[in-house]
């Protein structure tokens, strides 16, 4: 018997539509790393969130189950059960098996999700081992099953229920692990985008549970979202560790041709200016009309206010946007019916018309906010004037190394032991901490692709201070005429000489410092180089343990332990401790971690830019106690800092 003779014309457009999911799942999901594993979990809460947004639904849980299933309920309408017309199958078995079918349903009025990857909860289907979804709508529970996206059985009405107003979903599933190259949820990823969410979206509560391990008290960790102050909380927790220069968060929305707009907005004295831009809850990093919009608008209400009450006197001309925007924390959030996401990573907002709709809305209400509020006005105004010296002051220090470069031979630091290969693609920079690993890594290198820049100790913490004095510090000069693709506004990542930057730093607390400090120079000057995957950390083992002939590297002291008493019979030959990398002979360090076929690399990724900014600003700003909170908060996993 045929195929088709078993099956309806509906049901052969269904398994087509999943082989492809099943077939090519990064066309569906981005990847099939942890960042699209964690997509998953995204792709159904967002039906929740539109549920949520449409005015049913106020409480949504997200579970990490024991066996490494997620699952999501929410209390909104529930997915319809009835049959669907044409496909003559229950709609909640429609909706879970057909490609982009979660929209047809309901003539949502505002349907935010369906951005980035909104490829609605059919994919999450075809790319699970089991899926259980379950629905109480219409006074009955019902229960439906998947296996790699096809239908278990049909959909069953489990029970009836004594109220008949209950109503949710919940949906179970087990990812699916010939997919996905990790089957490992990540607390703390699924925690910030969950809070983001949350703060996106006020009123909503969002709770995350991870049951795979339990606390002390044999009760689950379990983290719970909900900011009646929306995205206005939003800029008050990113500036928890800020001097605030005004109390109130500035904060106004807007609604035009069925676009909603809200700006969230406070400065600080903090020297880094932080401005997430979010169109329809996704970040949009590559950022779009909404943020030019924004942007414009701003430095044209501060030049004026500054013009008008003459307190431009100490500069020619006006301020540039750069420092204005210096400090200042910012959150701009817009829904749009139909939002249109361009650039590289489809995080660039293209709809033309919300430039104007921003522009306009900013323009008229933070004027008016200065007018009410001239005392603050007048203290960004006057921070906005010393950032524009110290602009005008780097500026200068940068045409000077420019020329003294251009006067020197080789415009290359001395201290750089250059790789022969010209080919980025090939070429790698180890930034070593110290000169004597410096001097080893120098031994101990490929010279044909691998570059040695030996840094001192502890660079300067770039999180306080201006690019004046940023640009007179030698190791920071060092790294971006080795890296060669300048700095901040002028950073082009199509310059850049090496596509692995590797920070070789020790395995203890001064290692752990110094990556910070080069991270965070990357991130606040370098941003690019981080979001194009480009730097790594070395991961040098902390033990060498010899027995009969054969050498085994452990990275911890249990992972030593085991090696004695599974690979030694108890008894090993010798176990060195390596104390860092200096103490490493050539041969050592190249064997460990140089030579790319043993050595284990970290890369470091951003995946959620407010995080990474919040923990810069803990970590390297100046309030003492919220960093220690930070530190015991993430001490398990301090050791290595994920941003
Ligand atoms: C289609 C139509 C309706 C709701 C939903 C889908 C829906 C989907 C999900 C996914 C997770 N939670 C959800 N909640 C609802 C509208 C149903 C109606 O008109 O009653």
């Amino acid at each position: 018997m045929s195929q088709e003779s078993e099956y309806g014309a509906g049901q052969i457009q269904v398994l087509e539509g999943l082989e492809a999911v099943r077939k090519r799942p990064a066309m569906y999901i981005g990847s099939t790393d942890a960042r699209g594993l964690h997509h998953l979990v995204y792709e159904v809460v967002d039906n929740s969130i539109d549920e949520a947004l449409a005015g049913h639904c106020d409480d949504i849980t997200v579970t990490i189950n024991a066996d490494d299933s997620v699952t999501v309920s929410d209390d909104g309408r529930g997915i319809p059960v009835d049959t669907h017309d044409e496909y003559e199958r229950p709609a909640l078995e429609v909706i879970l098996t057909v490609l982009h079918a979660g929209g047809k349903f309901d003539n949502k009025s505002y349907q935010v999700s369906g951005g980035l990857h909104g490829v609605g909860v059919s994919v999450v289907n075809a790319l699970s081992e089991r899926l259980e979804a379950e629905v109480k709508r219409d006074g009955a529970v019902f229960r439906h099953a998947f296996e790699a996206g096809e239908p278990v059985g049909d959909m069953e009405r489990v029970r009836d229920m004594d109220d008949d107003e209950e109503t949710g979903t919940e949906v179970t599933f087990w990812p699916d692990t010939g997919v996905f190259e990790t089957g490992d949820f990540s607390f703390s990823t699924l925690s910030n985008r969950l809070r983001e969410l949350a703060f996106l979206n006020s009123g909503v509560r969002i709770t995350l549970r991870d049951e795979r391990q339990e606390t002390e008290d044999d009760e689950a960790i379990e983290e719970t979202y909900e900011y009646e102050g929306g995205i206005r909380e939003f800029v008050e927790y990113l500036n928890e560790t800020r001097s605030v220069m005004h109390e109130d968060v500035i904060y106004f929305e807007d609604e035009e041709q069925n676009i909603q707009v809200e700006v969230a907005m406070q400065a600080t004295e903090d020297l880094q200016g932080s401005i997430h831009a979010f169109a329809n809850n996704i970040n949009t990093r590559e950022g779009g009309t909404h943020l030019t919009g924004f942007k414009t608008a701003l430095t044209r209400v501060i030049n004026d206010y500054g013009n008008e009450n003459d307190l431009l006197g100490d500069i020619d001309g006006n301020l540039k946007g750069e420092d204005i925007r210096e400090g200042l924390t910012a959150v701009i959030s817009i829904k749009h019916p139909d939002p249109q996401f361009e650039g590289q990573t489809k995080t660039k907002l293209g709809n033309s018309e919300v430039r104007g709709i921003v522009e306009g809305a900013m323009h008229e209400q933070l004027g008016t906010y200065f007018e009410e509020h001239p005392d603050t006005a007048e203290a960004i105004v006057v921070k906005a004037v010393e950032a524009a010296k110290a602009r005008k002051a780097a500026q200068k220090a940068e045409e000077l190394t420019r020329r003294k470069s251009a006067l020197e031979s080789t415009s290359l630091p001395g201290k750089l032991a250059d790789c022969q290969t010209k080919d980025p693609e090939e070429a790698e920079l180890f930034i070593a901490e110290g000169d004597s690993a410096g001097g080893s890594a120098k031994q101990a290198r490929n010279p044909e692709f691998q570059a040695v820049l030996p840094i001192k100790g502890k660079i300067l913490n770039v999180e306080k201070h201006r690019l004046d004095r940023i640009l007179e510090n030698d190791e920071i000069r060092n790294m971006i005429t080795a890296i060669g693709a300048g700095i901040g506004d002028e950073f082009d990542i199509d310059d850049v000489r090496y596509k692995k930057i590797i920070m070789a730093t020790d395995a203890d607390v001064d290692g752990a410092h110094i990556r910070t400090l080069m991270l965070t120079f990357f991130y606040r000057h370098m941003r690019p180089l981080l979001e194009g995957g480009y730097v790594y950390a070395t991961q040098p083992p902390l033990y060498r343990i010899r027995y009969r002939g054969e050498t085994y590297d452990a990275m911890t002291e249990a992972e030593r332990d085991e090696i004695v008493e599974e690979k030694c019979d108890g008894s090993p030959t010798q176990v060195q401790r390596f104390k860092g990398l200096g103490e490493m002979n050539p041969e050592q360090l190249w064997e460990t971690t140089m030579n790319p076929d043993n050595r284990i690399l970290k890369q470091i990724t951003v995946e959620d830019a407010a995080a990474a900014d919040k923990m810069f600003s803990v970590l390297m700003g100046d309030a003492v106690e919220p960093r220690k909170q930070f530190i015991k908060d993430h001490a398990p996993e301090a050791e290595w800092i994920d941003i």
